[in-house]
């Protein structure tokens, strides 16, 4: 393997014993007249951009469970890519050649983070202590791994969906065994997580919720989960991990209802259960769709409870109602999303972490350099653009104007709540019928287009 270099700005390539993407180099920044598909055309990771570098901004991740694990079988067929870093029948082997692959993609792509599920990185055994066995080994070849490269680990999870044991859920459960053996679980996928100095804890519940409301106690199963998410807050710290914890909100799939339905829905859950202190959110373009919110809209109720932590870039398919986790490519709509993120003062903790899968018929090795090359150009362009509205056009200005009657007098008295419902009464006798004012909302949507 490679030499040892933390040069934060020329991050080694790190091949393991067999080079799994021979033929491709090092991506590099070329600019947008560059015709070299293996080039960023705007993710140029030390150009600033509103203060800050575009790699400080979005802290890029790679996906491990996609990208190195999910070989594109579907209920209808057979897996159809034949990854090769999965040959062995050895799980410890296949373990470390998997990581050998996932750390020369990422290395020759040059994305600073990777996030991965306990589970994506090595089979889970046949007992709980013959998994914390296998992720023992498994983080010791990643901590190895991540010295060698300098990448480093955004957020560790604990796979708590796969498994037939969770399928009535995990720390919401009605049988308390199965809560307890989750409790197990993340408290292994803590250890690593921490091990590997990850950067944040992430907890994306699919079954936690319910698939038919008639043998469901809610207010039950909701009383749990924060009492688990108190206990492994409660343990993590004790074991000195100082990141954040993160809340994945999804509507449903796989539960028909998820409680983190969307993150106002969470929000609220923090709230009640006292867990704002170390609970932020990680939100995801495809669910937010899923709850029929706009990805701007999800960033913006977390950005206004200052809990924007994190965020799963990818898309969905405007035909169809699932989690298709395609990679970003809509400019337009990752502007409206980065004027939201960049108004917030960015995020809090996280990065932008490509959950998106290449289609099932994406079968060549390229494939996973073309979707996250995209992925990252178009993050790149649409920030650029956004930060121009912000800089240059009437954007905020108009907005201010819109609530300008706010600003002085007995719309501020109003506004600083120093005011009672008659003297509001009496203003509205003495003003009378107040006039028509537009939203101005072609307007605001062309201003979009015209920085594009
Ligand atoms: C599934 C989720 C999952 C989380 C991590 O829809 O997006 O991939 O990000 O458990
Ligand atoms: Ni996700
Ligand atoms: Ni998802």
């Amino acid at each position: 393997m490679s030499s040892i270099s933390n040069s934060a700005e020329t991050l080694p390539v790190i091949i393991g014993e067999k080079e799994y993407f021979s033929g491709i180099d090092k991506i590099s920044y070329e600019g947008r007249e560059s015709d070299n598909p293996m080039a960023f055309k705007y993710y140029d990771e030390k150009r600033s951009v509103a203060g800050k570098t575009m790699k400080d901004h979005f802290k890029f991740a790679v996906a491990y469970w996609h990208s190195f694990c999910g070989t594109g079988g579907d209920p209808f067929g057979l897996p159809t890519k034949n990854f090769p870093w999965l040959s062995s029948n050895d799980p410890i082997q296949q373990a470390k050649d998997k990581m050998d692959a996932a750390f020369e993609f990422i290395t020759k792509l040059s994305v600073p983070y990777y996030c991965f599920h306990d589970f994506d990185l090595i089979e889970e055994g046949a007992s709980l202590s013959e998994s914390a066995r296998r992720l023992e080994i498994i983080s010791d070849y990643a901590l190895e791994k991540q010295k060698m490269s300098g990448v480093k680990l955004l957020w560790g999870t604990a796979n708590l969906f796969s498994n037939p044991r969770y399928m009535n859920g995990a720390a919401t459960n009605p049988d308390f065994a199965v809560v307890a053996y989750a409790g197990a679980q993340v408290k292994h996928a803590i250890d690593i997580t921490i091990k590997l100095q990850g950067e944040n804890y992430v907890f994306w519940g699919g079954r936690e919720g319910y698939m038919s409301l008639l043998n469901t106690h809610m207010k039950k199963e909701l009383d749990h989960f924060a009492t688990f998410l108190h206990m492994v807050k409660d343990y993590a710290r004790k074991q000195g991990f100082t990141g954040n914890f993160f809340i994945e909100p999804k509507p449903m799939e796989p539960s028909k209802h998820q409680y983190d339905f969307d993150a106002a829905t969470v929000i609220g859950f923090l709230r009640q259960y006292d867990l704002m202190e170390d609970f932020k959110l990680n939100l995801e373009v495809n669910h937010a769709t899923l709850a029929q919110h706009t990805f701007a809209h999800e960033l913006q109720v977390a950005a206004d409870a200052g809990l924007l932590g994190s965020m799963d870039a990818n898309r969905g398919d405007y035909q169809n109602g699932w989690d298709t986790d395609q990679f970003p490519n809509n400019i337009y709509e990752l502007v409206e999303t980065l004027l939201v993120f960049l108004e917030a003062g960015g995020l809090q903790g996280g990065g932008v972490n490509f959950d998106a899968k290449t289609r099932r018929n994406s079968t060549d090795p390229d494939d996973l350099f073309h979707a996250h090359i995209g992925g990252m150009d178009a993050f790149a362009r649409a920030l650029l653009i956004a930060n121009e509205i912000l800089e240059n056009s009437r954007y905020k200005s108009l907005r201010e104007t819109r609530y300008g009657s706010f600003a002085d007098g007995e719309g501020k008295t109003f506004e600083e709540g120093n005011m009672t419902l008659e003297t509001l009464a009496d203003i509205a006798g003495r003003n009378g019928e107040p006039p028509l004012t537009s939203g101005k909302q072609e307007l605001y949507e062309n201003l979009i287009n015209q920085y594009l």
